[in-house]
């Protein structure tokens, strides 16, 4: 047991390093692709969670100082630019596996994160929903800031303990302070996951991106990222076929799964789509981030899609909870055209790169696609060497 002294001490102590931690200026690396750049350290940790949210601070209560409510993970989050502040709706995982919201906000895009006291309390609408998290954040033309999340429910049609069902939760909030809860969103298809809502009307409609599933881990016969239209998104339902606009594709880097991420961003040349793809490996499930463009007037309609793998978890951030992935869910885009994606890395942490515009408009539709076949690859390998090799002659 500690003394009331030394509790103290330590407690201040605490309160001190993170306050460290806070401050720690976070430099660009390197790094260098011409793409984006990436920054020394995550913006987020768990070890950034409040003390206040981890610890019981009354020293009657809890004499040895013990973490009595732990957080594990910090990670996949939505983000939107709101009253001078970057704001991160964060999926918070505790050491009890349940994940929640909550609130980060900076005035740097890329450092100084803190988080609000309170996590966000969603209304509990849901009774049979045991885990929420990956909220998109949409700030709709509509006035309203959409957040949609998966609402995760266990699966009662089965004797496998294990099997859920992962439907689209939805939210909306003007302030992310007081959050308004819709109907979950309603599809054909059994299960859906990575759900986006679209921030313009189209054709009048709410227009979402989906990702049907069969099951709760495979999408079987899901095709990829879908797009459909709902007339009214306090009545959610889906009122257009679900149409594949990134598909699934055999041994490229969406082959097992693929799924929205960011609210697709609008430039002058088309809807700039930052999503991830999925590969089985004998090392189990690689998630990366990839990017997609569909056309400005009919968002349903892919126009570009350059080559691969966009951002690859790198170094430590390979390794974590679940080692080996890169997902997004939200990017914030500046008047200037600074562009922040904030990406997670291996389900443990949060990380942000920074790109512009037009170097996204850029590498968005000058990047060559997907060649597809080794031999079709070589030869678009070789057009580029060639085509540097003859620059060297010349000067
Ligand atoms: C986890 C998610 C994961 C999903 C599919 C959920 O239970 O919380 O992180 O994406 O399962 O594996
Ligand atoms: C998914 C997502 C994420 C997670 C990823 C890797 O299906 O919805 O929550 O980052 O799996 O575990």
């Amino acid at each position: 047991m500690l003394t009331k002294k030394e509790f103290e001490a330590r407690l201040d102590r605490m309160l001190v390093e993170q306050e460290q931690l806070f401050r720690r200026p976070n430099p660009r690396t390197d790094f260098y692709n011409g793409i984006y750049d990436r920054y020394e350290n995550p913006v987020l940790t768990a070890a950034h969670a409040p003390i206040l949210w981890r610890y019981d601070m009354c020293y009657e209560d809890n004499p040895n100082l013990m973490e009595r409510l732990g957080i594990n993970a910090v990670m996949n989050s939505g983000a939107v630019y709101l009253d001078g502040k970057y704001c991160l709706v964060v999926r918070v995982e505790g050491n009890d596996r349940k994940s929640f919201f909550a609130v980060a906000e900076s005035t740097s895009p890329t450092e100084g994160f803190r988080f609000r006291d309170y996590p966000v309390i969603l209304p509990d609408t849901c009774p049979e929903e045991t885990n929420v998290y990956d909220m998109r954040l949409t700030q709709h033309e509509d006035g309203w800031i959409y957040g949609v999340f998966c609402s995760e429910s266990k699966d009662t049609s089965t004797n496998d303990l294990s099997a859920a069902i992962a439907q689209a939760g939805i939210v909306r909030t003007k302030d992310l302070v007081t959050w308004e809860r819709l109907p979950n969103l309603v599809s054909k298809s059994p299960q859906q996951r990575n759900v986006v809502l679209h921030p313009e009307f189209v054709d009048g409609k709410y227009a979402f991106y989906t990702r049907p599933q069969d099951d709760f881990i495979s999408t079987g016969s899901g095709g990829g990222v879908c797009f459909a239209l709902c007339e009214d998104i306090t009545h959610p339902v889906l009122c257009t076929e679900e149409v594949v606009i990134s598909p699934r594709i055999y041994h490229t880097i969406t082959e097992v799964k693929n799924g929205a991420g960011a609210v697709p961003i609008k430039t002058e040349k088309g809807w700039i789509h930052i999503a991830h793809g999925v590969r089985n490996t004998a090392a189990g499930l690689r998630y990366v981030i990839y990017v997609f463009a569909t056309d400005l007037n009919d968002p349903s309609k892919l126009i570009a899609s350059p080559s691969g793998l966009f951002i690859a978890p790198q170094g430590e951030e390979r390794v974590g909870d679940v080692s080996n992935v890169a997902f997004t869910n939200g990017a914030i885009v500046r008047e200037n055209g600074d562009v922040y994606i904030y990406y997670a890395s291996s389900d443990t942490r949060l990380h942000v790169a920074s790109t512009t515009l037009e170097k996204l408009m850029d590498y968005t539709f000058n990047t060559p696609s997907d060649a597809l076949r080794s031999a079709d690859c070589v030869k678009q390998r070789c057009e580029l060497i060639t085509k540097n090799l003859n620059r060297e002659k010349n000067v």
